[in-house]
């Protein structure tokens, strides 16, 4: 439980005022309100085909996708359904048919291997599967549709077969290790994804200010996460914007499809930002249609943003910060408002309307006034109802009073920019994704040679962030392992992103007198090695 500061509580809230959100709303026909004025305007893109499909075009796909979902695999409310796919339009159109059917999607990376897939299917208690035939030998003992089917029906979702659906309704699963642990199951609803779609897109004067039947948003980063999920496809829906979905990041093709579709907003990651401003092919696109440019996901660093700026000078560049428990969006960038306020470099913006934010001393609980760092916590409608089946994980992230606890370091400045600074919760970040040190540390553990191990992050010019480990040998087999062979021990069990970068042996993990590992010195040690 906090404590009030000395002083009085201090809370943050949003520079823009509160605005009305249609919360009682489920998710698709919230998304779909534009429909009778843009039914002819273009909604989803295909990148790689061209294909377009208008508004009324998407809202019957979805209908139809619905159809199938339901009479041919028998999905109804309260299921859960895997995506496993690269983005492509048929993303859409299976989240907004599980969502009439009052199911709900878990998404998942394609490039996972089988076994952290078998993992979230048995975690998240899906019934079926969603993929392309490319993915489909990596799936066992479960039902598995291909993307394609999703269209094969040739009616629509009956209006009266429409899932009777109440806002606190899961309609999104998506995974995340939150602040501790393994990957759980982070139960995003009706209610709550709609609530933070709101306070992005909606009002007089909308935070993330998409101009409906003339935005042209860039879908490049992967619709398995939350951001591209949340910001750019649902956000796109709801404001009336066309989506131009690219299958994967290739620069080359990126910068052709900004120039070829005349994508006026693009949302990235610092990685892709780092491209955008360094890339010397940049220079032989005309990338003049661009007026906003969004990063997010991991921390976007001053050099990087100003480097930027100078390639795209007509668009506005900005941070937005948030966490999938959180729903996701926690702050976005004021410049990119309907009527814009500046924000200064380095911040990650303002809190999102309807919302409360604080910053917590770690040490006393105490909430802190402006400019001194301590935990972000967030308050609202916005954020998740809890992890999946998991009461505990649930009671330490959010707490008795309401507030979700990030396991970031910020502060908030005399204009209400936040500054996220530091990391306290374990989670390390490759480029955006998600690494849980717990998991890579059960699979080390798992290894004969190795005796105890703890993983954490080693700052990386290119990433961000890479998981490096430390790792005690068992005695008696200690000849018997090399840094090689755990590396590709690991590699062997997980997606490309977890992999570990750099072992390093030494004789005994240090250790609180509760047994909790000393991440902080580890962290600096691998600091004092890399330079
Ligand atoms: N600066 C520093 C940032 C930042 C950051 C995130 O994978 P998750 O759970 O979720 C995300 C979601 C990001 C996001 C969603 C929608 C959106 O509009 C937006 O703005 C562009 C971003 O990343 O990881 C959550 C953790 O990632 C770090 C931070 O540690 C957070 O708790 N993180 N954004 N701008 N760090």
């Amino acid at each position: 439980v906090s404590m009030p500061t000395p002083g009085g509580p201090t809370t943050f809230r949003s520079r823009l005022p509160d605005i009305d959100i249609a919360s009682h709303l489920p998710l698709h026909d919230y998304c779909f309100h534009r429909l009778p004025d843009l039914a002819a305007a273009p909604c989803l893109v295909s990148a790689s085909t061209g294909e377009v499909y208008s508004y009324a075009e998407t809202h019957s796909a979805c209908r139809r996708a619905a159809a199938y979902l339901s009479s041919r695999c028998g999905v109804a409310k309260g299921d859960v359904v895997l995506l496993l796919l690269h983005n492509c339009p048929e993303f859409a159109f299976a989240v907004l048919g599980i969502s009439m059917l009052g199911a709900a999607s878990t998404t998942a990376n394609p490039f996972c291997t089988p076994h952290e897939i078998a993992t979230q299917l048995r975690l998240s208690g899906a019934k079926l599967v969603v993929t392309q035939p490319q993915y489909a030998d990596k799936l066992a003992d479960v039902a598995v549709i291909t993307a394609d089917e999703l269209l094969s029906a040739e009616d629509e979702l009956p209006a009266e077969q429409l899932a009777d659906v109440g806002p606190d309704d899961a309609v999104v699963v998506p995974f995340s290790s939150g602040t501790t642990g393994l990957p759980k199951g982070v139960v995003l609803t009706h209610r709550s994804v709609v609530s933070n779609l709101a306070q992005q897109v909606d009002g007089e004067n909308p935070n993330l200010h998409f101009r409906p039947g003339e935005e042209v948003v860039l879908c490049v980063l992967p619709l398995f996460h939350i951001y591209s999920l949340s910001s750019v496809l649902l956000c796109g829906l709801r404001a009336g914007a066309a989506i131009v979905i690219m299958a994967r990041f290739e620069m080359e093709r990126m910068l052709d499809v900004i120039q070829r579709f005349r994508v006026t907003a693009a949302a990235v990651v610092p990685p892709l930002v780092l491209a955008l401003a360094k890339n010397p092919v940049v220079e032989k696109y005309d990338l003049s249609s661009l007026r906003m440019v969004l990063s997010g996901a991991a921390p976007l660093g001053k050099d990087l943003e100003a480097a930027l700026r100078s390639r795209v000078p007509h668009a506005v560049i900005g941070q937005g910060y948030g966490m999938t428990e959180a729903g996701p969006v926690i702050t976005m960038c004021p410049g990119f408002a309907k009527h814009p306020t500046m924000a200064k470099s380095g911040s990650s913006g303002i809190v999102v309307r309807n919302a409360e934010l604080k910053v917590m001393d770690p040490e006393t609980g105490f909430s802190l006034g402006r400019n001194l760092p301590g935990e972000i916590c967030i308050r609202g409608p916005q954020i998740m109802k809890g992890y999946l089946n998991d009461p505990d994980a649930t009671s330490a992230t959010i707490d008795v009073e309401g507030w979700l606890h990030t396991g970031d370091i910020g502060y908030v400045d005399e204009d209400d920019e936040i500054f996220i600074v530091d990391r306290v919760k374990e989670l390390i970040k490759f480029k955006g994704f998600q690494v849980p040190p717990a998991e890579l540390e059960g699979l080390l553990l798992s290894h004969p040679s190795i005796s105890d191990a703890a993983v954490v992050s080693q700052k990386d010019e290119a990433a961000g962030e890479v998981p490096v480990a430390f790792v005690v040998p068992s005695k008696d087999l200690e000849s018997e392992i090399t840094e090689e062979a755990i590396k590709v021990f690991i590699a062997k069990q997980v997606v490309f992103y977890k992999r570990l970068h750099k072992i390093y042996f030494i004789p005994a993990i240090p250790k609180s007198p509760t047994g909790k590992i000393l991440r902080k010195e580890l962290r600096a040690r691998a600091a004092a090695n890399s330079t």
